[in-house]
């Protein structure tokens, strides 16, 4: 008689899930006894970067991932990613052991009391089965929760003492469900002709575009109806080719501003972003005088908490292609579209790229830009610096450029770990560069660990800028002067690195950047690059 363990690993097998992200605990050993051979189990060393290393792998994989975290501890330390994956649709089972069902009414040690609870709102469901033998078909309910639309994590606890039960009268059926969702025709048709029939119409593309790998399809639209494409304010994964001429850069995140850089449109449409992402509070109009607009997103619930708009529930990528079959193509843009120079990041580059000692955040990611391989993965976590990194990065590729969707900390350093494995198990092999602040860089700092490991050759580049410089742009923009902590001095991330088993590399100019990156590309794992750069307020806006 096979036991639940037997019957699950077979359903997660099936399910191809035979990649475990984790940090184990004494609730989690039973059901890791015996690890099958054909698994495998990448070891984080906190659980915050077990489920951003997760998100990333499922994200380059565009597969379900799975993690494996310690009861009530563990799910509490990857609750900052948990809200993050949420935000970023990346669908993720995270599992977690609970104490003994017999013992559990008293409440032992590491007991999670509500388990839940406890991760709620940032998951699409959480559970834990009332019986051992419910345990393969909670699995599977999982794993249906987390992939259709809109996907996201969800959460499985399960008591140490299911997994050596036998699985007498278990279900271990595995189905399939569908992940995307079409529009309604009728309601398309009206879409259409309401963009057709527009004098000035514009796109506001979001990640939705580029998770459903959908850039031809977000191109196709905007050529036939000629017409601007803006990027959603802080998109987390670029919908459109930089470099396309109706390209006119990202929305900024705060209504007033936003509302003024649609002025001119008469009819907008949002494809697969919130409405509107916003961040700082700058009063004014959601919207221009004059202008309607569209939404399409496949979340109902995003759908129903925007404040203007008539929506239209549907995938992203089916809904561009539904709609670039009916709109009425023109042949020109009607007016010249300008590309701004700092592209989706929402405000502008605050440096020039003078000035040498120390370098620019401007001169930094130029030279980043010149000397990486064309294909470079490149992710962000360095606030203030967005402007200049996206005013010396145009992302002309799909896929090669990620970033968070919530603005929690410490995502992006265990998500590169994720992507550059997923690079090595695809056989892809694109090199990935991580910039991350010195501030960002601590919140997850142990996922250099697993990139030692698994000898990921990353390059992790972090702008030393002493501060948390985007904090000191929030305090002038609210008038909050006065607030304490927003200096950070006298990190050294060569010694970080190297506590950590990473190759960390201290460099101040232009050709020692250079240096250190070709001697980065040639290491078989992670490289730690600080650069001093000018520390710079930049205007939020
Ligand atoms: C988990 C978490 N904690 C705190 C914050 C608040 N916060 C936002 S930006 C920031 C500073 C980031 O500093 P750094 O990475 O050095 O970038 P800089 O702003 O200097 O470019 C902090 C602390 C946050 N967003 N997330």
């Amino acid at each position: 008689m096979p036991t639940i363990r037997e019957a699950t690993y077979d359903l997660l097998r099936q399910l191809g899930l035979t990649t475990i992200f984790g940090n184990p605990g004494s609730t989690e050993e039973t059901f890791l006894k015996d690890f099958p051979t054909d698994f495998r189990y990448v070891l984080t060393l906190h659980e915050a970067a077990a489920v951003g290393t997760a998100d990333g792998y499922a994200q380059a994989t565009r597969r379900p991932a799975l993690v494996n975290v310690h009861t009530a501890a563990g799910l509490g330390n990857a609750m900052s990613n948990i809200l993050t994956a949420y935000q970023n649709r990346t669908p993720l089972i995270i599992t977690a052991g609970n104490q003994t069902r017999d013992m559990l009414l008293m409440e032992p040690w590491l007991t999670n009391v509500e388990p839940s609870m406890l991760p709620r709102p940032w998951v699409k469901w959480s559970y834990e089965p009332v019986r051992a033998a419910d345990v393969p078909a909670a699995l599977m309910r999982a794993w249906a929760m987390a992939v259709q639309p809109p996907a996201g994590p969800v959460f499985l606890s399960i008591p140490l003492d299911d997994w050596d039960q036998p699985a007498v009268g278990v279900n271990t059926g595995v189905r399939s469900v569908a992940t995307r969702i079409a529009p309604d025709p009728a309601r398309i048709d009206e879409l259409a002709e309401r963009l057709s029939a527009a004098s000035h119409p514009a796109l506001i593309y979001g990640a939705a575009i580029a998770r459903g790998q959908g850039w031809p399809q977000a191109v196709a639209l905007a050529e036939t109806l000629q017409a601007p494409v803006y990027a959603a304010p802080a998109s987390e994964r670029p919908p459109f080719p930089e470099t396309h001429p109706l390209y006119a850069g990202g929305l900024p995140f705060a209504m007033g501003p936003l509302a003024q850089k649609l002025a001119g449109h008469d009819v907008a449409v949002v494809i697969g972003a919130p409405v509107f992402r916003y961040y700082p509070y700058v009063a004014g109009a959601y919207l221009p005088d004059g202008l309607t607009l569209l939404h399409i997103t496949d979340d109902p619930a995003e759908a129903g908490r925007a404040p203007v708009g008539d929506s239209l529930l549907g995938d992203a990528v089916l809904s561009l292609e539904a709609l670039t079959a009916r709109v009425r193509p023109r042949s020109a843009p009607i007016q010249p579209v300008t590309r701004p120079a700092h592209g989706m990041a929402p405000h502008p580059a605050s440096s020039d790229a003078t000035g040498d000692r120390p370098l620019s955040a401007l001169a930094l990611f130029q030279t980043l830009r010149a000397t990486a391989p064309a294909d470079t993965v490149l992710v962000e976590e360095s606030p203030s610096n967005l402007g200049d990194l996206h005013t010396a990065w145009p992302v002309d590729q799909p896929d090669s450029f990620y970033t968070f969707a919530s603005g929690s900390l410490g995502w992006n350093l265990p998500a590169s770990v994720g992507l550059a494995l997923a690079e090595r198990d695809s056989g892809r092999h694109r090199p990935v560069l991580a910039v991350i602040g010195d501030g960002s860089f601590q919140y997850s700092i142990q996922g250099l660990w697993t990139a030692v490991q698994q000898a990921l050759p990353i390059l992790f580049v972090v702008p030393c800028n002493g501060q948390y410089g985007i904090l000191k742009s929030f305090a002038r923009l609210e008038e909050t002067p006065g607030v304490p902590g927003l200096d950070i001095p006298g990190l050294d991330f060569v010694a970080l690195a190297k506590g950590y088993g990473a190759h960390g590399v201290r460099a101040s100019t232009r050709e020692e950047i250079q240096a250190a990156c070709a001697d980065a590309w040639q290491r078989p794992g992670p490289t730690l690059l600080e650069v001093p750069i000018q520390p710079s307020i930049p205007p939020l806006i």
